[in-house]
């Protein structure tokens, strides 16, 4: 059945070719023997699409989106043709990570809705034939979780031990350095039963203690709970930090520029993983993915290698890291990035393909040119990086509409505790403050959470109350709604990306070889899979710029274009992508 479908879906591509700029259709001679792909399965060949749900679409008015808004724009996501959906945390919480500090980890955030809309949510993706992956934050808890208020409670509670607590009376603990506190300290002092607690995020982020095994068993009854409600897959959230050497031992001045290497990967780390594989995800058909397994691709591996039983896939941070923000990135190191982690997980492993996510800024503003005319040609010449490379892609909600950073101009406007935590920093030790909020407008988390622009009416379609963070000025232009009627813009590009990538599984499994590697503006690379070859040319740059593949394309198909008029030779337009069947 599965096959037949298949099988359609290929004819009706190869007949109908409804791309942009589809010269010619794709060959059925080149079928790709894909039964014969060893380690096929469907995480890999997904293309899963994060929602950010306190901005995707309100339903009651509160100015916060939530489930009940996502359901009733499923038919939109299924439209794009997407595999399956990542929700960012919506379980109950007090808010001051935007979920990312859960308080009770069996109950929906009440802004977002009931366990009853979650139900029918789960209900409605699985109707079209979507997959969920939830967020799982269990590197720390919210204080205002029940564990932590026990635990803080006095130092004989049988929840002490949740949490990791440093006794006054030692004296104070070895410095760790904090992500969110504002005087960046990890480490919080507590009258209430003279100790300090740890907090690598914010204070009302303790961490939890994975040393305690009683700790993991609720851990994984939680996990059991929600996929037997039959959840299909997992998003680790800042999984590298669970496992922490207690004695807290000194880490030598200037750590905290290297975070991972000093926090991650801790003693036990993988002993817990494989543990809870064995009592539990080895049990469910789940698709596992860590976050933060950005150390090494070594480190990366040991997360994902399929004989050591962990998870499915990691995302590594070294790529979304790279240039760190800066406006002009130098390509030739963005691309050793890329091709260095494909050959290190070219036989075994598997990663995510990712260029934004919820805690970067704006796909566009970051790695391509939000100016009004290069806005939709190096949107959907990114999308054409993240859809032609090896590894599953990962796609932010709204990057499929071009949306770009919002470029706050004062603090006020910011939501984000890590902004507003860092600027009280800068305040306080005497920073420049004007240049903080210019490097936020190329930076912040914030840039990559307003609300999803869904027409050109008031609050673009997301709220009929006040939304909860304001909304881009260039809704007007940049909506689903325009952009649905538009067969060129940067929404119907994402779709026929997506197909073109779920239809030639080359796309997925096939051999990524990097060409022309010192050609300082374009990034080109082949894909073989069974005697296929794809060849993607993108131009990262605003000007023209020639590329030498060595490829003679005499006889080279176009399967996509992002400009109308394909290319002259060597010859790139700025924010070219181009794709040819070789
Ligand atoms: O992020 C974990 C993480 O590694 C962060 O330090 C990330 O590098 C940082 O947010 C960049 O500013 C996860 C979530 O994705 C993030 O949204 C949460 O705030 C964080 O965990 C704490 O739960």
């Amino acid at each position: 059945m599965l096959k037949n479908m298949r099988l359609i879906s290929y004819l009706i591509i190869s007949i109908g070719c409804s791309f942009i700029s589809c010269k010619y259709s794709v060959s059925a001679r080149h079928a790709d023997k894909i039964d014969s792909i060893p380690g096929r399965t469907w995480w890999k060949e997904a293309v899963i699409y994060q929602i950010y749900p306190r901005s995707f679409k309100d339903n009651d008015g509160d100015g916060v989106g939530d489930l009940k808004g996502i359901i009733s724009k499923l038919d939109y996501i299924k439209s794009l043709g997407v595999d399956a959906v990542w929700l960012n945390p919506i379980y109950q919480s007090p808010n001051y990570d935007n979920g990312y500090d859960v308080s009770d980890y069996y109950k929906i955030q009440p802004q977002y809705g009931t366990m009853q809309d979650f139900d029918s949510l789960l209900q409605g993706l699985h109707e079209r034939g979507i997959k969920l992956v939830m967020d799982i934050v269990v590197n720390h808890s919210s204080s205002q979780h029940d564990w932590f208020k026990q635990s803080r409670s006095s130092r004989t509670n049988p929840y002490r031990n949740y949490y990791h607590w440093w006794n006054a009376e030692k004296g104070k603990p070895t410095p760790r350095y904090s992500f969110f506190d504002v005087n960046n300290d990890a480490w919080k002092y507590d009258t209430l039963t003279n100790a300090y607690y740890l907090h690598y995020f914010a204070q009302q982020q303790p961490d939890l203690n994975w040393e305690n095994s009683a700790l993991r068993e609720d851990i994984y009854k939680m996990l059991r709970f929600w996929l037997d409600k039959g959840v299909d897959g997992l998003r680790m959230d800042a999984f590298q930090f669970i496992a922490k050497d207690t004695t807290f031992p000194p880490f030598p001045a200037g750590y905290e520029k290297n975070i991972a290497k000093y926090y991650g990967n801790g003693p036990h780390l993988h002993d817990y993983i494989q543990e809870m594989s064995k009592e539990v995800l080895s049990k469910y058909p789940v698709m596992t993915v860590a976050e933060g397994a950005d150390t090494s691709p070594e480190d990366a591996m040991k997360f994902v290698d399929p004989a050591r039983h962990e998870f499915s896939m990691a995302y590594h941070f070294e790529g979304i890291d790279y240039g760190k923000y800066k406006p002009n990135y130098d390509l030739i190191g963005f691309k050793k990035i890329y091709s260095y982690w494909d050959s290190c997980f070219e036989n075994k492993g598997w990663l995510a393909i990712f260029l934004a996510n919820h805690d970067q800024p704006r796909m566009v503003s970051h790695w391509g040119n939000d100016a009004p005319q290069f806005r939709n040609v190096s949107s959907k010449m990114l999308t054409t990086f993240v859809m032609t490379m090896r590894g599953t892609p990962y796609y932010y909600y709204g990057d499929e509409l071009g949306m770009d950073n919002i470029k706050f101009d004062k603090i006020e406007d910011y939501r984000d505790i890590s902004t507003i935590n860092a600027y009280q920093h800068e305040k306080n030790t005497g920073g420049d403050l004007e240049k903080f909020i210019e490097d936020k407008k190329r930076s912040a988390r914030d840039n990559g959470r307003t609300p999803f622009q869904w027409d050109g009416n008031d609050n673009a379609g997301f709220t009929t109350g006040t939304p909860w963070i304001k909304i881009n000025s260039d809704y007007k232009t940049v909506n689903e709604a325009a952009e649905e009627k538009d067969s060129n813009s940067v929404l119907n590009y994402f779709r026929k990306i997506v197909k073109l990538r779920k239809n030639n599984p080359v796309l997925v499994y096939g051999k990524y070889t990097l060409l022309d590697k010192d050609n300082p503006n374009v990034y080109a690379y082949t894909r073989e899979l069974n005697g296929r070859k794809m060849l993607i040319v993108l131009n990262f740059k605003n000007k023209p710029a020639t590329v030498n593949t060595g490829i003679n394309l005499a006889k080279a198909t176009l399967l996509l274009d992002n400009y109308s008029t394909p290319p002259e030779g060597n010859s790139l337009q700025p924010y070219e992508a181009v794709i040819y069947e070789l």
